[in-house]
């Protein structure tokens, strides 16, 4: 069958990119299964899109907040009924299994529903002036054209954090998916579009980062941004924003820190490593990369931890029996196989995996074993550095607080998680680790989407996604003062009288 060629979408007409240029993406589970013809799209393309959503706005931001939300909360009944196409398709493009991919499904079918309730809120505040006869509000007005730029890991779910807050809001957006996993991307517009959203709205250009990502960034009519994705690339994007005095959210990098102490429940701390490290093949901004584990119980758990990690099933995701799938690209397996290079050079001691499977079954997939060193000290490039792939490091620590300040001794501060029996340990991690997110007896991994969810230090900008940050993104305050005293009042000067 020949593979289907996607076009933008832009102005609610589906049409190709003027640079003439397309890509293919592939499935990472066998680099044969072609997902689809993607347009390689640039800066006229953009104008085009932006020009279209800046069109689209004039008459978006009059629609009343509930009626858009009613249009949100149609997305979520449609996507429930097609969440299984979508999860395979999902599984296909992306790698991650099944059940993995239902989940992203649902947290986009939860962020419809969740922001969708929003739409009869959005509430402002009413506030005294200080004078007589005059009434003071602050009300929540729509920024405008929001550029988006989406990662490949969660590819339905996170342009959804992006989309429908910004939506609900009054904003009309240009989204540019991961050239990964645009095919997600075009499956949860669709869904938009049959639920009833009008062209121009949400607005589609594919392409790769360069070319069509940092024109989206500097265009004029785009009024914020919001990324997720590598550090690399977000510093440039927050740099670029940051000179035309755009607003912008920056979601990055972590190096999420599981502590284990000597009281843990032991099984319970096992599974939450292996779901928290070798979920989504480790490609999570929230995975756990660093357990940091007290002396009493370090040999046990990290022996258990090594046949836990052996045990893995590796293969296609669209196999129900899989337990891990491929990492997304060959890029991402080749970073994998770097850091285990460094961490040895460093002398960490590799306790499984730390390379690809012998290629047979595999074919030309780009799988990477499920991978565990052990005694890694909190200086080592593996134990600083994101790897976004299923390797996992092992820290010994004597103390509560020894483990405390090896978790906060890195650059990032995503997410974290204590595992203890003893409840004050558990609300001092609460308060000392330098985290957006603290699990007590729980994985690093498995945010909700009605809490906020971003990270300290340099994973972010100090932006939320998720929860009510998100309409602190997509909205700007209007303070009115409505003077009804039929003459001159000076604030700061005249009494209220
Ligand atoms: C990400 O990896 O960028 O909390 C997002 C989690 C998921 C979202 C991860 N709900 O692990």
């Amino acid at each position: 069958m020949p593979a289907t060629t996607y076009k933008n979408l832009i102005g609610g007409e589906w049409v190709t990119a003027r640079t003439g240029s397309t890509f293919q993406n592939l499935s990472p589970a066998n680099h044969d299964d072609v997902i689809g013809i993607f347009q390689a799209s640039g800066a006229k393309d953009v104008d085009a899109a932006v020009t279209a959503a800046a069109e689209a706005f004039k008459s978006w931001r009059l629609v009343p907040a509930p009626k858009r939300a009613e249009i949100l909360y149609r997305t979520g009944e449609l996507l429930t009924r097609r969440k299984e196409q979508y999860a395979r398709e999902m599984t296909r493009e992306m790698g991650k299994v099944l059940s993995e991919t239902r989940g992203d499904v649902q947290e986009a079918i939860d962020t419809a529903y969740y922001m969708a309730g929003e739409g009869r809120r959005l509430f402002g505040q009413t506030t005294p002036s200080e004078l007589q006869n005059k009434f003071a509000m602050s009300v929540r007005m729509p920024v405008g054209v929001i550029g988006m730029i989406a990662p490949w890991n969660f590819p339905m779910a996170i342009p959804s954090w992006k989309l429908f807050p910004a939506l609900v809001c009054g904003n009309t957006c240009v989204i540019k998916p991961a050239e990964d996993t645009p095919l997600s991307t075009f499956n949860l517009v669709q869904t938009l579009i049959d639920a009833g959203l009008p062209p121009g709205v949400v607005n589609i250009v594919t392409g790769f980062g360069p070319d069509a990502g940092a024109p989206l960034v500097e265009h004029p009519g785009v009024r914020a941004v919001s990324f997720t994705g590598s550090s690399e690339v977000g510093r440039i994007i927050g740099q670029t924003a940051a000179g035309l005095f755009k607003p912008c959210s920056l979601e990055m990098g972590g190096k999420n820190a599981m502590i284990v102490l000597d009281d843990a429940n032991l099984d319970l701390a096992l599974d939450g490593a292996v779901w928290g490290a070798f979920g989504t093949t480790g490609q999570r901004c929230t995975a756990t990369s660093r357990i940091i584990v007290q002396k009493g119980v370090v040999k046990e758990f990290t022996k258990r931890l090594v046949e836990r990690a052996k045990a893995l099933k590796i293969g296609d995701g669209l196999d129900e029996s899989i337990q891990m799938g491929p990492q997304v690209n060959e890029q991402q397996i080749e970073t994998s196989a770097r850091y285990c290079e460094i961490a040895r050079k460093e002398g960490a001691k590799l306790l499984t995996g730390g390379r690809r499977p012998a290629r047979g079954a595999f074919g030309r997939g780009t799988f990477f074993e499920p991978t565990v060193f052990g005694g890694v000290k909190p200086q080592m490039r593996i134990a600083q550095e994101e790897v976004f792939g299923p390797v996992v490091s092992v820290l010994e620590c004597r103390s509560f607080d020894e483990a405390l300040e090896i978790a906060n001794g890195i650059q990032y501060g995503l997410s974290t998680a204590l595992y203890s029996r003893d409840v004050n340990h558990a609300f001092k991690a609460m308060r000392d680790l330098e985290a957006g997110i603290t699990y007590i007896n729980a994985p690093t991994i498995g945010a909700e989407v009605h809490l906020p969810f971003g990270g300290v230090k340099q994973t972010g900008n100090g932006h939320r996604e998720g929860g009510t940050g998100a309409l602190d993104f997509y909205t700007t305050w209007k303070s009115v003062y409505v003077d009804y005293s039929d003459k001159l009042q000076r604030a700061q000067i005249d009494a209220g009288e």
